[in-house]
């Protein structure tokens, strides 16, 4: 076991090095988003004092307006990409239209997509959350990027990672070569490598689902989620039940330990609530870089064409033996 003290910088780079030919602006992608995200740390790490700093839309010690925790998010992550000359365009959850790069600023070949903060209702719980990202080369020719550079199906992401605010902050991404994990050390404000090449189990006994949405299931999800709670020790059931609420840390529990993630469509969402493109894709590329899968229901989530920036998707997401028996109950439904 290598003692090398590996900094999230100095793993980019050396992934760039892997690719002969590479420019480095890809890794300055990274790199500067790195630096978006320790700022937002360091905001949600004080999130707890809100109390003593200030509430939101007040002034606080400093006088500056204190703002809500993702607006706050969102913001570091604009200011700190759109001037590296990197991206032509960039979209936020946060944000119905695009999010174009300043006019006096040099545009780059690549697109970056993110939720700044998911889950944020559960910061005043001290509840982990995250932030996830997904990025792109741009399809349009060259100057600004368009909306078109935004809605690129999931199988064209050249990289995406989360990062998951909790016990100790955590960041997770992948370029298409494996699955590998940061932990932040706030001694030195550097995300160490600590899981390198992470793989998801084949199958796990864990599933994660809002149980409370059961009446308005299809057939398909309650009798899956039934088949999980028999008892059945061939087949390691009864699955133990784990629900955070926040999906970055649910997926995090399920990269780490298998089993299954879903947030269903149902009779009042058809869709489900989760969006697609910054989102659903970019763990779904990342859980297949590990070995695992992530669907739709119907078809392998990277797989699905856009049609719009924020459209919504339903997700079962994990391990490939989980996911794969899952759509089996779900297509039984249809084959009724
Ligand atoms: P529900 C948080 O608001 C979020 O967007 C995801 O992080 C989480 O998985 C989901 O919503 C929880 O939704 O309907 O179960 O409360």
């Amino acid at each position: 076991m290598s003692n090398k003290v590996i900094t999230i910088e100095r793993h980019i780079i050396d992934g760039e090095r892997q690719h002969p030919g590479a420019t480095g602006n890809f890794s300055a992608v990274l790199r500067d988003l790195t630096l978006a995200i320790k700022v937002i740390w360091r905001e949600v790490s004080k999130a707890g004092l809100v109390n003593i700093l200030g509430v939101v839309g007040k002034e606080n010690i400093h006088g500056d307006v204190v703002k809500k925790l993702d607006v706050f998010a969102d913001e570091a992550i604009y200011k700190a990409m759109d001037h590296g000359g990197h991206l032509c365009v960039m979209a936020s959850e946060e944000n119905e239209d695009v999010l174009h790069i300043p006019d006096d600023y040099p545009k780059g070949k690549y697109v970056l997509l993110f939720d700044p903060l998911d889950g944020s209702s559960n910061i005043d719980a001290n509840v982990s959350i995250g932030t996830i990202f997904s990025i792109y080369r741009r399809v349009s020719n060259s100057g600004k990027g368009t909306l078109a550079d935004c809605t690129q199906p999931g199988y064209k992401q050249i990289a995406a990672g989360y990062v998951v605010y909790g016990s100790s902050t955590m960041m997770v991404y992948t370029t298409g070569d494996g699955v590998h994990g940061f932990t932040l050390d706030p001694s030195i404000g550097e995300f160490l490598l600590s899981h390198e090449n992470i793989r998801v189990p084949k199958r796990g006994r864990i599933y994660s689902v809002n149980e409370g949405n059961y009446r308005y299931w299809d057939e398909g999800v309650k009798k899956y989620i039934k088949y999980l709670q028999e008892e059945d020790k061939g087949t390691s059931r009864p699955y133990s039940a784990r629900y955070i609420g926040s999906m970055v840390a649910d997926i995090h529990r399920t990269l780490l330990y298998g089993g299954i993630f879903l947030y269903p469509g149902d009779t009042r969402y058809p869709k489900g609530k989760l969006r697609l493109m910054y989102e659903a894709n970019p763990l779904a590329f990342i859980m297949e870089q590990a070995g695992g899968a992530a669907s739709n229901g119907d078809q392998r989530i990277l797989d699905v064409i856009p049609s719009t920036l924020h459209q919504k998707t339903p997700l079962f997401i994990g391990s490939e033996e989980d996911v794969a028996l899952c759509k089996e109950f779900l297509q039984a439904r249809t084959a009724r």
